[in-house]
């Protein structure tokens, strides 16, 4: 079976599923959790999408899968709705360039909240810098009628792409996620350090949220809250899990 025919043939075995890798805070309270989509392969096991995203993306078959992650993970914040440590907790779907400019997308995103019954103000869409760029204006239109439900919106692997604040400035944006080749070099790179340091006063100064992602050591983590950044993710604190995994850690917290 070529890849693409097996893609479709697992959309309609429904062996897409949804992980989420948690996201804390200088407290070590949990405040969200990135959706991050695996392919249960009958055969080749759990693939992470840098194993098929390429080529749904080419067979125009990543707008499908999109679709699937967003309603697994809005299921999912329904189902979290139930649990009072769940109450503040977020959850955070990458959207690809396709499927913020397919004309029906806000309708989608709309139809699917109203469907699941999760609460809009729980859900952030993750895009990129590159993405907006490709026609901003309709980008911003989109993302002020989501806003009006208040689902919210970061920018994902920041600092990787144009970052200029003439463009942030113009973005009804809520978070900054520093993308994780700049935290790897935490911390002994000095160059790393001062474009976390300058994302970090960006964000400031747009009074936007900021995250970092891949934190993977202690050291990492206490040079980013020396620094000012209070909200973590990465291998340090949990790798992406299952829902149930999620759960099992906050209620191990308690
Ligand atoms: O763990 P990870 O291998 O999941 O993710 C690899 C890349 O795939 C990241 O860049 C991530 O943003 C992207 N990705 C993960 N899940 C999704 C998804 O559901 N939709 C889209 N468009 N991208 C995703
Ligand atoms: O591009 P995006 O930020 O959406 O992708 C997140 C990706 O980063 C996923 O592939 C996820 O599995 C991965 N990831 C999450 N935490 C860590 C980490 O601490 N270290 C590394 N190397 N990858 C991570
Ligand atoms: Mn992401
Ligand atoms: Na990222």
């Amino acid at each position: 079976l070529l890849l693409e025919e097996d893609i479709v043939r697992g959309l309609h075995a429904g062996e897409f599923n949804v992980y989420f890798q948690p996201q804390f805070n200088d407290d070590g309270g949990m405040t969200g959790t990135e959706a991050l989509v695996r392919w249960h392969h009958p055969e080749r096991g759990i693939l992470a999408p840098g194993a098929f995203i390429e080529v749904a993306e080419a067979a125009g078959l990543m707008n499908q899968i999109d679709h699937v992650v967003l309603q697994r993970s809005c299921e999912q914040m329904a189902s979290w709705a139930r649990l009072e440590a769940f109450s503040n907790v977020t959850v955070s779907v990458n959207i690809s360039s396709i499927q913020l400019y397919q004309p029906g997308f806000v309708q989608e995103v709309l139809n699917i909240l109203q469907q699941t019954g999760a609460n809009p103000a729980l859900l952030k869409l993750e895009l990129t810098e590159s993405m907006l760029l490709t026609d901003m204006p309709q980008a911003i239109s989109r993302m002020r009628l989501l806003k009006q439900s208040g689902i919210r919106f970061a920018i994902d692997d920041f600092g990787t792409g144009y970052s200029s604040l003439h463009y942030l400035q113009q973005l009804p944006l809520d978070q900054l996620k520093i993308d994780q080749s700049f935290v790897r070099g935490l911390p002994y790179d000095s160059n790393s350090l001062a474009i976390i340091r300058a994302i970090i006063a960006m964000a400031k100064s747009l009074e936007l949220e900021v995250i970092a992602e891949g934190v993977e050591t202690e050291a990492q983590r206490a040079i980013l809250l020396n620094n000012g950044c209070r909200l973590y993710q990465g291998y340090l604190f949990a790798r992406p899990g299952q829902a149930s995994d999620v759960e099992a850690l906050v209620f191990e917290a308690a």
